[in-house]
Parts: C-alpha cells; structure tokens; sequence
C-alpha cells in the first residue's frame, strides 16, 4: 500500500487533484483507493468527496472515505503529533484492503510537511492564482515535496502570473525532483501528472504497466 500525502495553501486544489486521481486511477486500473481528508473544523472535504466519488460517481464504496476534523493547527496533525490520522488509518485498513491512500492536509503554509510516518511519498500543490512568487519563495513543502503541482495555469494571465519563471524556480529549489503545471479545471497538463504517478505506482508494485 502506498500512502500518498497531499498538502499545500487554501483553496491550492488538494481535494480537486485526489479526486481527479482517484477517479482516474480506479477507472484505469481498478486499483483500491482510500481517502483520508484533515480539515481544521469543518468536514467540508469528506462530505464533498463522498457525494462527489460515492455518490455521484460511484467510484469508491463509502467505507473508503475518511473525514478528520482535526482542530488546532493542520501542520501539527500531519507532522508533530500525527496520531489521529494514524489512527484512521490503521482503522480503515483494518477495515479494506488498499492499493493507494490519499491523506489530505488542512490548507497550510510553504514549510508544512507530512511525518514520515503517515506519507511514503508527498504532493505539495500550489496554484497560480496567488500569482508568481511561489515557487521561487521557497519553503520545506515546495522544495521537498516528492512532486510539485502548480495547479490553476489557466488563471494565470488574470493576475500576470510568469509560469516560465515559475518553472526555472522550481528547478533551481526541488534540485531534479519534478514539478507539474496542470489545469484540473481545463486538463491541460494533466498526461504529465498522471505519468509522474503511473512512474511511482508500478515502482512500488501497484501497476503493472
Ligand atoms: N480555475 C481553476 N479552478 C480550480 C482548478 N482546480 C481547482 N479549482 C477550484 O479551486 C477551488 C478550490 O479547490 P479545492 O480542491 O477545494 O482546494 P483545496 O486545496 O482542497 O482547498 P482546502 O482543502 O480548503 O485547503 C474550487 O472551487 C475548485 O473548483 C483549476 O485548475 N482552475
Ligand atoms: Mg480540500
């Protein structure tokens, strides 16, 4: 099984991209997916991937859906003291039998990063809307994330946002790591994050490709 962390600001599209992958991924390749989502103090998250993904889509049964209202500060439930998330987790696996979970972090800031005992591996997603300063700002998240997505390219002309000087900061701060521009919205981008990932599912033995 591999844990799959998603973090990154506000509003960056971190329920947008688990959706996308999930639905792409069980459609696929019929992998078992779970979700776990961290909100602050709401379960925003979890009511909306389960009506989007359970209900509507009927993409994932109900049982595979986890939402956390955790409280407090998101960095401290996915880093300090990332009991609760363990929990759920050991709980949902009892429970099913998983390929892939994706836990997600409330929205939080460029420093924020998952313990290592709650990700094997971690999506850091960030968007233009905010404009061009990230990723060149730099930050735990950005720069050590095992994959950058800059999500919402199709915003970026509306605030001037530079997505070529976006890519060469990237590079110069992820030292080879991949960064992705994608559009959830359009799709533009989206054979890029699909085949980073592809990548790290048949290395850890979920697909077979
Ligand atoms: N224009 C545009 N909007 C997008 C795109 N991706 C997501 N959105 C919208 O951005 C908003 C926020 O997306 P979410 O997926 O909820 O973001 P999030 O990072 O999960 O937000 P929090 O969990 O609240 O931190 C939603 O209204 C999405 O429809 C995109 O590529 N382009
Ligand atoms: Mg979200």
């Amino acid at each position: 099984m591999m844990k799959i962390g998603v973090l990154g600001p506000v509003g960056s599209g971190k329920t947008t991209l688990i959706e996308f992958l999930t639905e792409y991924f069980v459609r696929k390749f019929a992998i078992s997916v779970g979700i776990i989502t961290n909100d602050v103090v709401s379960n925003h998250d979890a009511v909306r991937v389960y009506e989007e993904l359970v209900v509507t889509k009927k993409v994932l049964p109900k049982e595979n859906v986890v939402g956390l209202v955790t409280g407090g500060c998101p960095h401290t439930a996915i880093r300090e003291d990332p009991s609760m998330n363990l929990r759920a987790l050991e709980r949902l696996t009892r429970r099913v039998r998983l390929d892939v979970i994706f836990i997600e972090s409330g929205g939080d800031n460029v420093m924020s990063t998952f313990s290592g005992l709650l990700a094997d591996y971690t999506i850091f997603v960030l968007d233009t809307a905010a404009g061009d300063k990230y990723p060149g700002k730099g930050g735990l998240g950005i720069s050590e994330s095992d994959l950058l997505v800059v999500n919402k390219v199709d915003l970026a002309p509306y605030v001037g946002a530079d997505l070529e000087k976006m890519k060469r900061d990237a590079e110069k701060v992820r030292k080879g790591k991949p960064t992705v521009f994608v559009s959830l919205k359009t799709g533009e981008g989206v054979e890029s994050l699909i085949n980073v990932l592809k990548e790290e599912l048949s290395i850890e033995g979920i697909l077979r490709i």
